[in-house]
């Protein structure tokens, strides 16, 4: 079936920033039978890249970007149950903490990667945005995390990824917890450069290069 339609109104509910309205079309995926991760992908995400885009240029402002941003949320959370849906019932291939960074309270990226870990099969713990670097350590102890996945969507808050590396050093848990990073401004060579296991561009590569950490590689 070929829902190019629904996507791309999908695409224009968050580039009008109309919460109703891209609720509405991930209620009506679902009842289309159309693949969650794909509504999100091909439909929601294409409206999220482009609001970014007209921001950078300066041909759209703050207000209009957080509207855009709560409908994409809206829809994200209609959608993220059927995102996970695939992992009942299955043995887990191991404990991820993931949260996006201190000072950043971007975090459709990361919930997304979160779902998709799930889906995959990983028992995720989600700390949400902006959370402090001694946090991810704390959990990752409490839940007895395989992997802290840290998310960064600005330049300013990457560093807050290497700050949690080094407080994993000094507890001593660098041996057993493995380090994932990523968010858009974030690379492979950033990775290299503060330590991390992994790094991965996507939700996709995201779950191989968990896989990989634990052991479970494809
Ligand atoms: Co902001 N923002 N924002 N923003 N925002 C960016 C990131 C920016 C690039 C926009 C721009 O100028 N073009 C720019 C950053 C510039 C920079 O530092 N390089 C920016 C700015 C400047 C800001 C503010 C400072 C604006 C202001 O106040 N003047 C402010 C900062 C607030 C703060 O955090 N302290 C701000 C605020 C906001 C909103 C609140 C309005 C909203 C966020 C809402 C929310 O998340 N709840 C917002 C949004 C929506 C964006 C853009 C438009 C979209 C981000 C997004 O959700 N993308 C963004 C522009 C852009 O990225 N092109 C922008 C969709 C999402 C699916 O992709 O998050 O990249 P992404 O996640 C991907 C991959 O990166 C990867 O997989 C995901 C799925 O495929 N990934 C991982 C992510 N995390 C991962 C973790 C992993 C592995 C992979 O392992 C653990």
């Amino acid at each position: 079936m070929d829902y190019g339609d629904l996507y791309e109104r999908m695409k224009q509910s968050v580039l009008d920033g109309d919460i109703e309205e891209a609720g509405r079309l991930a209620e009506e995926s679902l009842s289309m039978g159309a693949p969650a991760l794909d509504a999100v992908d091909m439909g929601y995400v294409k409206g999220i890249e482009e609001v970014g885009s007209l921001f950078e240029k300066g041909e759209m402002f703050l207000p209009e970007l957080v509207a855009s941003a709560e409908a994409m949320k809206s829809a994200l959370g209609i959608l993220k149950p059927s995102m996970e849906k695939a992992a009942t019932g299955r043995k887990a291939l191991g404990r991820v903490v993931i949260g996006t960074v201190k000072g950043d309270i971007h975090d459709i990226g990361k919930t997304i990667v979160g779902s998709m870990l799930v889906a995959s099969g990983f028992d995720v713990l989600d700390l949400g945005a902006d959370v402090d670097s001694r946090l991810f350590v704390d959990k990752a102890k409490e839940f007895d995390a395989d992997i802290v996945g840290l998310s960064a969507l600005l330049t300013t808050t990457m560093p807050a990824q290497r700050e949690v590396l080094r407080i994993l050093e000094k507890e001593g848990l660098r041996g057993r917890v493995k380090v994932l990073v990523g968010g858009a401004p974030v690379t492979e060579k950033w990775a290299v450069e503060i330590g991390a296991d992994g790094y991965a561009e996507d939700a996709i590569r995201a779950v191989s290069a968990a896989k990989r950490l634990v052991g479970d590689a494809q």
